[in-house]
């Protein structure tokens, strides 16, 4: 078995390259990543090596480049992680996330029906449910649940999962497509929520919380959101959607509080900042299809996988220093210097 891994230099895609090379260390793993600023070719030095790991540089919306990796690869299955992920940057500037996110799923499920696949995955996301009331904590979002997006981040998502779906009922393309709610682990980039809270604590400096901190995410450990979509490409249905969330809602004011806890950093840190333009306020995952079809559950409790997250940010300080050295430093002005 082949498997095609874009966007496997980021959070989410070298957690399951290395997950996938260790549970089928038999398959072989071709990583294509574009290498942008979220794109860190030291996560995956450990396996550069590797006689079944293999890793271009290309930009998935690229069509020419994308073709000529499936001409010579000609992967058995597609697991597309690759886009741009950061709601804050889409309010920003939305073009690249239509770029990468819509067009560049198009140009590989083209790839996929010129080549032939057995399986294109997609990884989308709960945000395209939109959000939920927090006087509400009866409502859950099911695969059925319509979709009604925030963001140019969730709506670019959102568009891919339309298309996805449609090249399945059109082209009788064999898909799937997962709809996880937020990750946290080892290699999360440190705009996000809990690496940046982790890295402000342990250089002594302000941890901004938008607005008042009550705002609801659904966290998981990315190891089971891996494990989720090793399970989908195996043994889930086509043109199936799966939720997949492990029932941990969290407000963002609480984790930031435990951060503090874990790290015995003081709360005075906590600096609340303007909100973000058109925050969702809960996310809530109903995971019983995965769960009832699959067998899946989450194995981390959010107690243990913080604490190895935050162990992981202590051991691996190089890792995030050098990131937060460079470009980032412009980016964290502009989005955090009189906010
Ligand atoms: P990330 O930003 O950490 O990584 C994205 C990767 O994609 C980077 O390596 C980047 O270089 C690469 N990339 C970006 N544009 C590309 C392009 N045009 N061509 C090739 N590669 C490109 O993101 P992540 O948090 O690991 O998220 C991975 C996927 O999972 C995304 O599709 C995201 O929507 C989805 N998702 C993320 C979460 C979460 O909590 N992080 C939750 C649910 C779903
Ligand atoms: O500095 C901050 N302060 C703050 O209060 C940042 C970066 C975030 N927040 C809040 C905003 C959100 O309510 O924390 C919460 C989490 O924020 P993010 O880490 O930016 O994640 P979110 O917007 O929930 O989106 C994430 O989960 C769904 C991923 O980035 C998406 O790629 C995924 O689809």
């Amino acid at each position: 078995m082949k498997i095609i891994v874009t966007g496997g230099a980021g959070f989410i895609g070298s957690n399951f390259i290395f997950h996938m090379l260790n549970a089928h260390p038999e398959y072989d793993i071709i990583c294509i990543d574009a290498l942008t600023y979220a794109g860190n070719l030291s996560t995956l030095k450990s396996i550069m090596n590797h006689p079944y790991f293999k890793f271009y540089r290309a930009d998935i919306a690229d069509r020419e480049a994308i073709y000529r990796i499936f001409e010579s690869e000609k992967p058995d299955v597609v697991v597309n992680f690759a886009a741009e992920s950061h709601v804050d940057r889409s309010i920003e500037n939305p073009e690249i996330f239509l770029r990468t996110n819509i067009m560049g799923t198009a140009v590989l499920m083209d790839a996929c029906r010129k080549f032939g696949i057995q399986r294109y995955h997609q990884v989308s996301t709960d945000e395209v449910y939109g959000d939920l009331p927090l006087d509400r904590p009866d409502l859950f979002f099911t695969e059925e649940t319509p979709i009604h997006t925030s963001s140019p981040y969730s709506s670019s998502k959102a568009s891919a999962d339309l298309l996805v779906l449609a090249y399945h009922r059109t082209y009788g393309l064999p898909v799937t497509i997962s709809r996880c709610s937020n990750n946290y682990g080892p290699y999360h980039f440190p705009e996000k929520l809990i690496p940046l809270m982790i890295a402000n604590a342990l250089n002594d400096k302000p941890l901004p919380v938008y607005g008042e901190g009550l705002n609801v995410r659904d966290w998981l450990y990315v190891e089971d959101h891996c494990r989720a979509i090793d399970l989908i490409i195996h043994n889930g249905k086509v043109g199936e959607v799966y939720n997949v969330g492990g029932h941990n809602e969290m407000r963002n004011i609480d984790i930031v509080k435990l951060i503090c806890k874990e790290l015995d950093k003081p709360e005075s840190l906590i600096t609340y900042v303007t909100d973000r333009k058109g925050h969702d306020m809960r996310y809530a995952i109903d995971p019983t299809k995965i769960h009832n079809e699959l067998g899946w559950l989450p194995e981390t409790k959010f107690a243990d996988g913080i604490k190895k997250t935050i162990q992981w940010y202590l051991d691996n300080r190089e890792w995030w220093e050098e990131i937060i050295s460079g470009e980032y430093q412009n980016y964290y002005e502009k989005m955090y210097t009189n906010r």
